[in-house]
């Protein structure tokens, strides 16, 4: 009988429930790396409502379906939004109406490109909604229709909607700024319009997952929409030693939409520091890319823990290998 000892297998530790404070692209990517991390019931994303916006007299929910069409794999890998092998025959036979359309009418407007597709999903949640649905309980629906594991959790039921004001046309919906203008306005404020409301499961989420992370998205439209409900941020600080954050910002320069040029207009520091300065209360670490490593000192100063490692999501490996060193740099609760 040899003495070997036989190596016992690691306990399987109770796999950490981790939930994801999410806005659009940049949470759907660290989505899909986590996903390949992590079971998928273990897993509930929090979702950005304040870009939803009502046009054609369809509920559209931009955040929500760019999560749900990324972990489908089915987005337009160019876009990053919408369905890949789309087509546009619904909005280019709305043209013929623009010649007779009163002045000052939304109708036929052109502007926000709805594919045929994608308009299925406007349908489906308009529908659903119009028959007193929640959009939690159709945003369940829609993730099941697409065979999503994760639990997919808009941050609340009723209208919270981000309120742009620029430099050239004022008060403006966040689409008008991003798509319609195109972003190419400076921005002089943001906020947010109508109930505060998150919903119960958002609050559960929030409160009862082992880690919570702040996904990388724009720290002021995307995740400041889900900060301005009353009760995220107190929950955050309550269990902030079990709370990380993603930088969206990768040396001074956002990878994606205008998170850089919104930060300094308003007044923050377009780099890893100013993305601490915002988040500091709320988390305990902050995992910036190695191309702000020398950034560390202005990150630890604000009193969050620095963690280096390749931010930059351009192959499924880096994002699993992101969502994992993500989740080994807070204590689970
Ligand atoms: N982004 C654009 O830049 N141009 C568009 O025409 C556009 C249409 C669109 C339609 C449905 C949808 O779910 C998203 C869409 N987006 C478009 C992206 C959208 O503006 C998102 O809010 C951004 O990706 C920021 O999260």
């Amino acid at each position: 009988m040899n003495s070997t000892n036989v190596a016992m297998p690691p306990a399987a530790s109770a796999a950490p429930t981790v939930t994801v404070v999410s806005g659009g692209v940049g949470a759907a990517r660290f989505l899909r790396g986590l996903l390949a991390a992590v079971e998928p019931e273990q897993v509930t994303a929090v979702v950005n409502t304040g870009d939803d916006t009502q046009l054609h007299g369809l509920s559209i929910s931009p955040d929500l379906d760019t999560i749900t069409y990324t972990l489908a794999d089915a987005t337009d890998p160019e876009r990053g939004w919408g369905l890949r092998n789309e087509t546009w025959t619904a909005m280019a036979a709305l043209e013929r109406f623009e010649t007779v359309r009163p002045a000052g009418s939304a109708a036929a407007t052109r502007w926000f490109n709805l594919g045929d597709q994608d308009l299925a999903t406007h349908f489906y949640r308009t529908a659903r909604l119009a028959e007193g649905a929640h959009l939690t309980e159709v945003t369940a629906e829609i993730a099941a229709a697409w065979g999503l594991g994760l639990c997919l959790l808009p941050m609340s039921d009723d209208r919270r909607t981000t309120i742009v004001t620029t430099a050239t046309e004022g008060d403006v919906s966040f689409q008008d700024y991003f798509v319609r203008l195109r972003h190419s306005v400076p921005v002089t404020a943001v906020r947010f319009e109508g109930s505060a409301e998150l919903t119960t499961a958002a609050r559960h989420a929030l409160t009862s997952a082992d880690i919570v992370v702040i996904a990388p998205s724009n720290p002021l439209v995307s995740i400041g929409p889900i900060r301005s409900l009353d009760g995220t941020d107190a929950i955050l600080e309550a269990r902030r030693d079990s709370v990380v954050a993603v930088s969206p910002i990768v040396g001074g320069a956002a990878l994606k939409g205008p998170a850089d040029r919104m930060l300094t207009e308003l007044g923050h520091e377009a780099s890893v520091a100013g993305v601490a300065r915002l988040y500091a209360p709320i988390a305990s670490a902050l995992v910036v890319d190695p191309a702000d490593a020398d950034l560390a000192d202005a990150v630890e100063a604000e009193g969050m823990r620095c963690i280096i490692t390749p931010s930059i999501m351009s192959t499924p490996e880096i994002s699993r290998a992101l969502a994992e060193v993500t989740l080994a740099s807070v204590s689970a609760r």
